[in-house]
């Protein structure tokens, strides 16, 4: 009988292995088939690692988290080293490094790889050597002039002020408009006396080099893509379709084959991976758990009677009984509209740009009008595509599905709403990328430390404190200024360098450093700025203001207690001559008159809290899930390809033609830069350099040290790391309390939330 049992039990076994494997290998098949054989082989480590669907919104079980949850006790933490050697290496490999005469920089070589041949994969390491290569020379430029470091050196005061200057600002000296906020001045006044001259022309020769041919010309690159898509559009025309041409799911497959290796936290996969990437649903959640989950604001008085208005004049008798019932506080804008006045044009101007060689793009300011409902769902009610001084002067459509509950049948198909949430997306790429991330994050930052270094001894408690969190932040930030944004960004968004630059300032000019607070800051958006407020199931969905909060109360704890060791009383901070010239310095020559008089133990403790929370919590929130939402670059494109429509009836009219025709879809220069910025800029950050390493980091240097004051510091790194330790199984919740079907929101895992700006 047992012999008999076992026997059929081995047999049913065997068939049922053999089942799986064929189901599995039928699975593989499914996935490995080609999309087109015209089209670039996918490289192995892409076929490897296709992260489907359900991979994506798979949120961990407790039992996964927590086998992969940092140890709770700081002692137990291993600490791990980092090589960036790496892609210098493969740079040189590549051959992409150009070599040049330090005596006669005029004498520079071209480098021998050109990436004109290159498969899809070499573009994209390409893309990434380069840039670690500018960031590398900026580095290597700032240690000459003694500005970062590679070993740290004790400067004296003196010497630091004329080390660190700012630039002009907001014009420089010969009356122009200064380009971008206060920052470090890198040109000495004296170029012959340093060895900058030199280095300026390596740095600036290398960029450009290195630059051009990494952004391939129309006919360059990736040829056999351009093949396929060329062949798309033939056959469509010859097929007797051609207002079909290329269609959107044509690109909704490639992305499915031809992605870039995953170096994020999401392994590659990106939202067009998703169904639904196009829906009401992933439209909304991103303004909760996006790239950008700052700036969704209550709606004031002035724009929900401004939309009830539209809605009346469009017709939309339905919306204006519903949103004339609403509680009004449960309506929220993400407001575009001040974007001609920011970038210095007049209400009605057209905004388009074109830079040489480049294709023309346009600019939109849109503004949506969202409903938060009890439930916490999220739903887009209507959007103004492009904001000309009043709704009535511009055009406003509202959505067909009154509520989230809404069948979404018809979602994928109806085009003058998609077209909508794409100008509304590109009014968003352009506040995050220029405004939230660029500004408010690395510029903001990085004016505070000029001030810092011009101000503050390298031994004062407040300049030991800060300091960790500026790693990398300035040559990376002056990288960023000599060829991301000129010789990047520029060339993908619809406004003009002179008025990007102006909405730059803008931001600048309007931020307010105290309100930006993180708990002033969500009351000023309209949401509970503790966590008991938003434990309400209105917030489920916005996991964003649970972490960041959360972070910011730990993170102030422990400024709290490192403060406390060197200053007792108020009277202290008030009489530090050290602080109250930083105060002035940054007000004034850092031109941020918001930054806080600081005459107490408090008001120092939420200055210091709000510059780490500026280069840690923030801004990896808005940095690494670029890849993510941005590099399939339809779901939300930097620019329209195609000018808007001047009327709503137009709008209404569009078909997925006129979709196509917006999105950069035939314009493989505008398409690869758009995708590699974002995930160039989304690797995710060594373990390292972690906000839980540091802590862990601190307390392993001063575990064994003796003295009052050593022991504080201690027991507050201790403290730190444990909180942030159990921030991780919090965050880990927040995310798993989200409605299902939700993207996973683990982006401010102190295990993954990057200590400074360094990318
Ligand atoms: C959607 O449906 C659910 C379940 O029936 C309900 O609880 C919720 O209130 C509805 N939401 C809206 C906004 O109508
Ligand atoms: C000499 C000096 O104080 N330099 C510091 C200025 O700020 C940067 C940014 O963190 C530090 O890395 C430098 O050490
Ligand atoms: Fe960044």
């Amino acid at each position: 009988m047992g012999f008999l049992f076992n026997l059929v039990f081995s047999i049913l076994t065997k068939i049922m292995s053999f089942i799986t494997s064929r189901l599995a290998s039928l699975w593989d098949g499914y996935w490995q088939k080609r999309l087109d054989s015209n089209l670039p082989i996918p490289p192995k480590i892409l076929t490897a690692n296709r992260p489907t669907q359900n991979k994506i919104l798979k949120h961990l079980s407790q039992k996964e988290f927590l086998a992969q949850l940092a140890p709770q006790a700081v002692k137990d933490l291993p600490l791990l080293s980092f090589d960036p050697g790496v892609f210098d290496n493969e740079l040189l490999s590549m051959k992409l490094y150009s070599t040049l005469d330090p005596n006669n920089p005029s004498l520079a070589k071209e480098p021998e790889g050109n990436i004109r041949e290159g498969t899809y994969l070499g573009t994209q390491v390409a893309l990434t050597q380069a840039y670690s290569r500018i960031e590398q020379t900026f580095s290597a430029l700032l240690d000459v002039l003694g500005i970062e470091p590679t070993l740290p050196r004790f400067i004296s005061l003196e010497d630091n002020r004329k080390l660190y200057t700012y630039s002009a600002y907001p014009k420089n000296p010969d009356g122009s408009w200064a380009q971008y906020p206060p920052h470090l001045e890198i040109i000495p006044p004296d170029q012959a006396r340093t060895p900058f001259g030199i280095f300026n022309a390596i740095g600036l020769i290398e960029t450009q080099v290195i630059l051009q041919k990494i952004t391939p010309d129309e006919d360059g690159f990736i040829g056999k893509t351009k093949e396929w898509l060329l062949e798309k559009a033939r056959a469509a025309a010859f097929g007797g379709n051609p207002e079909k041409g290329i269609t959107i799911q044509d690109i909704v497959d490639y992305n499915k084959y031809h992605r870039k290796i995953g170096t994020d936290i999401n392994n590659g996969g990106n939202i067009g991976l998703l169904d639904d990437w196009y829906s009401d649903r992933r439209f909304a959640d991103q303004s909760f758990t996006g790239t950008n989950p700052t700036t969704i604001t209550q709606a004031s008085t002035k724009w929900v009677q401004d939309f009830i208005q539209a809605a009346k004049a469009g017709g939309y008798h339905k919306w204006v009984i519903t949103l004339e019932k609403a509680d009004k506080k449960s309506l929220f804008v993400q407001d575009g509209s001040y974007l001609r006045k920011a970038v210095g044009v007049s209400p009605d101007a057209t905004l388009s740009n074109k830079q040489p060689g480049g294709d023309q793009n346009w600019a939109v300011g849109a503004v949506t009008l969202f409903q938060l409902h009890e439930d916490g769902k999220l739903h887009p009610i209507a959007i103004c595509i492009d904001y000309k001084g009043s709704l009535d002067k511009s055009i406003t459509i509202f959505n067909q599905r009154l509520s989230p509950n809404d069948s979404t049948a018809g979602e994928k198909e109806d085009w003058p709403w998609r077209y909508a949430k794409t100008c509304a997306q590109v009014t968003d790429w352009m506040r995050h990328e220029l405004t939230v991330h660029l500004c408010l994050s690395h510029l903001v930052e990085e004016s505070i430390i000029v001030g810092t270094n011009r101000t503050i001894p390298m031994n004062h408690p407040v300049y030991r404190l800060l300091s960790p969190h500026w790693y990398k932040t300035l040559s990376l930030n002056a990288a960023a200024r000599a060829s991301l944004v000129p010789q990047v960004v520029a060339d993908i968004v619809g406004l003009s360098p002179d008025q990007a630059y102006s909405f730059l300032r803008e931001g600048y000019d309007t931020y307010d450093f105290v309100a930006s607070y993180v708990p002033n800051d969500l009351q000023r958006r309209g949401f509970p700025d503790t966590q008991e407020g938003l434990k309400h199931p209105r917030y489920k969905n916005y996991p964003y203001a649970k972490n960041v909060l959360a972070l910011w109360t730990t993170l102030r704890t422990y400024v709290d207690s490192m403060i406390r060791v060197s200053y007792p009383t108020d009277a202290s901070v008030a009489a530090d001559k050290y602080i109250q010239d930083w105060v002035k310095e940054v007000q004034t020559a850092g031109h941020m008159p918001s930054f806080p008089l600081i005459k107490s133990i408090e008001s120092l403790v939420d200055a210091i809290t709000m510059c780490i929370h500026t280069a840690s919590p923030l801004h990896t929130a808005v940095n690494y899930l670029q890849n993510f939402y941005q590099a399939f670059v339809i779901a939300k494109p930097p620019a329209l390809c195609h000018a808007p429509p001047t009327m709503r009836e137009d709008l209404l009219k569009y078909r997925e033609y006129d979709l196509v025709q917006a999105l950069p879809i035939n314009r493989q220069r505008q398409w690869l830069l758009a995708a590699q910025l974002p995930w160039l800029l989304s690797f995710k950050v060594d373990d390292d350099r972690s906000l839980l390493n540091y802590a862990a980091s601190q307390w392993h240097i001063y575990r064994t040290k003796k003295g009052e004051a050593e022991e504080k510091i201690k027991d507050a790194s201790e403290r730190l790391y444990k909180e942030l330790q159990g921030l991780q199984m919090r965050f880990w919740e927040n995310s798993n309390g989200m409605d299902k079907g939700s993207v996973p929101y683990m982006v401010l895992d102190p295990g993954l939330t990057a200590v400074s700006i360094l990318i």
